[in-house]
């Protein structure tokens, strides 16, 4: 997959969990099929920098670094998941024992700290992660509004921020925002469009737009699928990169016809990455089900045993121009 990818100047990634290198079947399906890598949990907030700064050990760099060393030694890209989210924070952050000030500057630090130890090695960051709720309202989060980083009720002026201090640590990584459900053109997609019209036309340091794609069979039609290329349009427009950051497609079971169905669904999405030249990424969320988040969904392209599913063949058939 990756050299197929690679004549279309497209990256195929998977998120990576460092204890799984040790089954030498995974590192070598990693290292064979994938031009790309991501941490799946290691480099959030919560695993990286688990204790605060008055701390004498106040991060953990050794799953990414482990990361970083597989990735270099394969010749792969590494992309930064994420420094901004609502999930997975420490406790010190949550506890609610910091004041605005004291929250801007912890974040100020996480991300100068972080984005400097990987520039030169990691090419992209989602700097900011599923910031906006499904009607396309910000979402309240302890950076947002509780207290926040000084910038309740302003809208997307905290993403703002996160950026600039990224790019202000690291000028050559590529800086995204990275969401679910917005796939196609909706309130929420609605919602990252305008924030990012306007990102664009103020200069603000956005590169482009992570479109996750955890989905289900349900995405497996015309409709929802001609949205989807219009959408990623519409954002090309504005001269951002696209990444696909997550996909898996969830099976309620692995019967021929779901596993066929989900083939042909990868093999669309494959497509439309391919006829969209800022479309640069394609990265599964796993490639194995044995190691999925979706546990029994099924959602991936190789099973729980290693063996390639038809969702392989065709996604990358369109790769090699087939
Ligand atoms: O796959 C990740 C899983 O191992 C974690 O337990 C979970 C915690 O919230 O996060 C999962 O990854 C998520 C990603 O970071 C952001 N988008 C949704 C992903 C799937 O839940």
């Amino acid at each position: 997959m990756r050299d197929a990818a690679a004549r279309h100047r497209i990256l195929i990634g998977t998120a990576v969990e460092p204890s799984y290198l040790a089954e030498p079947e995974y590192a070598k399906i990693l290292s064979d099929e994938f031009s790309m890598l991501e941490p799946e949990n290691n480099l959030k907030f919560g695993q990286v920098h688990p204790r605060p700064d008055t701390d004498p050990n106040p991060y953990d760099f050794s799953g990414p670094d482990a990361l970083v060393a597989f990735a270099q030694a394969h010749k792969m890209k590494m992309r930064g998941h994420t420094l901004v989210w609502h999930n997975q924070q420490p406790r010190w952050v949550t506890g609610g024992g910091l004041t605005p000030d004291q929250l801007n500057k912890a974040l100020q630090s996480h991300i100068k700290t972080v984005v400097g130890r990987y520039a030169g090695k990691i090419f992209a960051w989602d700097v900011v992660n599923e910031a906006f709720n499904d009607d396309g309202s910000m979402r309240h989060t302890v950076w947002y509004d509780r207290p926040g980083i000084g910038f309740a009720d302003q809208g997307a002026a905290y993403i703002e921020q996160a950026l600039r201090w990224a790019r202000a640590t690291d000028r050559r990584a590529k800086l995204f925002v990275n969401d679910y459900g917005a796939e196609t053109i909706g309130k929420k997609s609605d919602a990252i469009y305008a924030m990012a019209k306007d990102f664009r036309k103020r200069r603000v340091p956005l590169d482009g737009i992570g479109f996750q794609l955890h989905c289900d069979l349900s995405f497996d039609r015309p409709e929802a699928l001609d949205s989807f290329k219009a959408n990623l349009q519409r954002f090309a427009d504005l001269g951002l990169d696209i990444h696909i950051t997550e996909m898996d497609v969830r099976l309620r079971n692995n019967s021929p016809e779901s596993l066929d169905q989900q083939a042909k669904l990868y093999g669309d999405v494959v497509k439309i990455c391919g006829g969209q030249p800022r479309c640069k990424v394609i990265q599964i969320w796993g490639f194995t089900d044995k190691h999925s988040w979706l546990r029994n969904g099924h959602g991936l392209l190789w099973d729980e045993n290693y063996q390639k599913k038809p969702a392989y063949d065709a996604f990358l058939r369109p790769l090699l121009g087939k």
